[in-house]
């Protein structure tokens, strides 16, 4: 999968070419390239900003520079993200849709807003990661950059998304490591037992108990 991110601040991503994300680019798997959108500015100081037509506070990003910058890595076949708090709420399942395109391009707002006319130039899915706000479309790229990641084949193993919360539409069970036993705490007996079944018992209780516990709203349909 290609990603292409276009921002006004690509250092931003520094936390994308760690770990599991660099293991994926390393093998092939991923592509994430960084876009400086200022770099399509034809401004001769390569202004990026301007205030808003009509008043108010702050500063609106400009839109030929976002055309140009989406055009320079558009094809039909990419789906374009702009991040931000007026779109659908991101999900695992929405996280996992995301993960089967082979070219997303993110698009990163930043400051008060981007002129609206670039909604009308492309056809542009705005993803919110929550009901509050950020000074830009920065962090959240990276969330759902992370997350969707993790859905492409080979980035990590079936059986470590297969188990983890909202696979199954219930939250993890608990889990131990060594050493057996930790401040006078020890690891439930089943867990050491080495009878496989009890095993998937306990961990399926217990993601019931978890959910209902905590998010019994995941259990209502
Ligand atoms: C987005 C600031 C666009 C400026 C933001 C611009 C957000 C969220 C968010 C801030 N994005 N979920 N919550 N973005 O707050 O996705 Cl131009």
């Amino acid at each position: 999968m290609k990603i292409d991110i276009l921002t006004l601040f690509p250092e931003a991503f520094a936390p994308l070419k760690i770990s599991i994300l660099a293991r994926a680019e390393e093998s092939g798997l991923l592509e994430i390239n960084l876009i400086n959108i200022r770099d399509f500015s034809k401004d001769k100081h390569k202004k990026c900003d301007d205030y808003p037509f009509g008043g108010g506070a702050g500063m609106l990003m400009t839109v030929q520079p976002l055309f140009d910058a989406i055009n320079s890595v558009y094809n039909k076949d990419a789906k374009i993200i702009f991040p931000s708090p007026i779109g659908k709420t991101f999900t695992a399942k929405k996280s996992e849709e995301l993960s089967k395109y082979d070219h997303l391009i993110f698009v990163c707002g930043h400051y008060e807003g981007v002129d609206e006319r670039i909604f009308e130039l492309f056809d542009i899915e705005q993803i919110s990661i929550g009901d509050y706000v950020l000074t830009g479309g920065e962090l959240p790229s990276m969330v759902i950059i992370d997350s969707l990641a993790r859905f492409v084949d080979g980035v990590i193993s079936k059986e470590s998304l297969e188990s983890e919360s909202f696979s199954n539409g219930l939250l993890e069970y608990p889990q131990y490591t060594r050493p057996q036993t930790f401040q006078g705490l020890s690891v439930p007996e089943v867990l050491v037992s080495g009878n496989h079944q009890e095993v998937e018992k306990w961990r399926k209780e217990q993601s019931l108990k978890r959910t209902k516990e905590l998010r019994s709203d995941l259990l209502e349909d």
